[in-house]
């Protein structure tokens, strides 16, 4: 299959690594001049950036974590002025306060090629036909894939996510031949159809490029199955970008990086030091040609291990390999990135919650569910039902406004939730891995 963009696609590595190394030096100067936050950083470990001399002065860098970015919300970490930020999105989970992401037209542009390079890598064509199933919005999953496939020159069909029954009546009349989403939403559709008696194998459908959550073999396995296509995976985050930041080729080894736009690090996550090739460890992120929200050592918290053999398609770019879980507790409900510790915040500004409570995410035909078993305070705990209701609701509500999720809210009495000498556990994830 072609490549997309051969000269960078299959760069011998040298030669990668002087563009790397030379894009690495311009970001340092870039952020050291223009963001307060980094100068500072940088200031206070003595580094300036005449002192990245080669690839490995990587790490006289300062980390930078989630808590940097939302202390500077909103725009406090962009490096250009907003005249020339012409799109903003934000990380999807929160409503209170989300990390705010821009982009200059040279990063849409940018962005726009990355995704591209990977819808292409899974074989999307100028033939294709593509339903994009990924919200569009503030999260950086539809509009990121959107102007990449474009860009290939397939008929996009920007649907958007969920009303089922729509998007399976447009896979059988627009003739649909790849979609574009998350993996649960896939098998999700691919029960519907089941049900409503769809045969998913007898439609032009033969691609899906999914991404946004973690996902294993045997969920790949299902929807290749059940959905008659080649599902490849792709990953990325708002912080860095988005999607476009690694993405299978058609033979599904691992997630070629773009490694001439970021530089990646796999670092063990309790002495921070960079682990051997092909050794699990914390993916690193710095970004190489961001202009208007460079990243220093972006800590993503995934984990996952890097290999940089050749692969039979010929791109020289290393692969990563398919993350499957993370270094702190941030959970990935319906596509939505939430952390315990937001749910109990908003929960426990509803007044007659007690802070006994417990998080159980499971799924159900492919879809995650959230319940939140609470217990009320004795006077709370009347049998007056619509009371009952009314709580329940509010509850409810709170949770959807803050977090973006309905959740099933269950009321227990007093004392039954499960009392513990050490850490209460909070989050019960009943989800088998797939
Ligand atoms: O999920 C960007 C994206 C959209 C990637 C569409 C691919 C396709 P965020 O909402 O900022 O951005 O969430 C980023 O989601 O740190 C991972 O923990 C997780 N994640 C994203 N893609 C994958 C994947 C988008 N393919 C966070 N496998 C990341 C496993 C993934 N986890």
């Amino acid at each position: 299959m072609p490549i997309w963009n051969a000269e960078y696609e299959s760069m011998a590595r040298p030669a990668l690594e002087e563009l790397q190394l030379r894009r690495l030096k311009s970001t340092v100067a870039w952020v050291y001049e223009r963001v307060p936050y980094y100068r500072e950083a940088l200031d206070a470990r003595g580094v300036k950036p005449r002192d990245i001399k080669s690839l490995a002065d990587v790490r006289l860098l300062p980390f930078t974590d989630k808590t940097a970015l939302r202390d500077t919300y909103p725009f406090g970490m962009f490096a250009v002025d907003m005249e020339h930020v012409v799109r903003v999105h934000s990380s999807s989970g929160t409503t209170g306060k989300p990390i705010v992401v821009g982009y200059t037209k040279g990063d849409l542009n940018t962005w726009t090629e990355l995704t591209a390079r990977i819808a292409s890598a899974a074989g999307v064509t100028c033939h294709d036909r593509v339903q994009m199933l990924f919200l569009y919005g503030m999260f950086t999953g539809g509009w990121g894939m959107h102007y990449g496939v474009e860009r290939i020159g397939a008929t996009v069909f920007p649907a958007g996510a969920g009303n089922t029954e729509r998007q399976l009546l447009m896979m059988q009349d627009f003739g649909t031949t790849a979609i574009v989403g998350t993996p649960s939403y896939a098998l999700y559709i691919a029960e519907v159809a089941e049900q409503a008696g769809i045969d998913m194998k007898a439609l032009p459908l033969r691609l899906g490029l999914f991404g946004g959550e973690p996902s294993g073999e045997g969920m790949r396995d299902e929807i290749q199955k059940r959905l008659g296509i080649l599902a490849t995976d792709n990953y990325g985050l708002s912080e860095v970008m988005g999607p476009g930041v690694s993405g299978e080729c058609e033979h599904q080894c691992g997630l070629h990086m773009a490694e001439d736009h970021f530089l990646f690090e796999v670092v063990d996550p309790r002495t921070d030091e960079p682990v051997a090739e092909g050794e699990e460890g914390e993916l690193i992120i710095t970004t190489l040609t961001k202009e208007a929200f460079p990243v220093l050592r972006y800590r993503t918290h995934d984990l996952t291990a890097v290999d940089t053999s050749a692969c039979e398609c010929g791109r020289t770019l290393a692969r990563m390999r398919k993350v499957r879980s993370r270094t702190d507790d941030m959970l990935i409900i319906r596509g939505v990135n939430v952390f315990p510790s937001q749910i109990e915040d908003a929960l426990l500004e509803v007044e007659g919650v007690e802070p006994h409570y417990l998080i159980v995410v499971d799924r159900e035909k492919a879809m995650d569910t959230l319940e939140l078993r609470i217990e009320v305070s004795e006077a709370m705990f009347s049998d007056v039902m619509r009371d009952m209701v009314a709580f329940n609701k509010r509850v409810a509500e709170r949770i959807a406004t803050v977090v973006g999720l309905q959740a099933k809210v269950t009321l227990v009495e007093p004392g039954t939730i499960e009392r513990s000498v050490g850490k209460a556990r909070h989050v019960v994830d009943l989800r088998k891995p797939l």
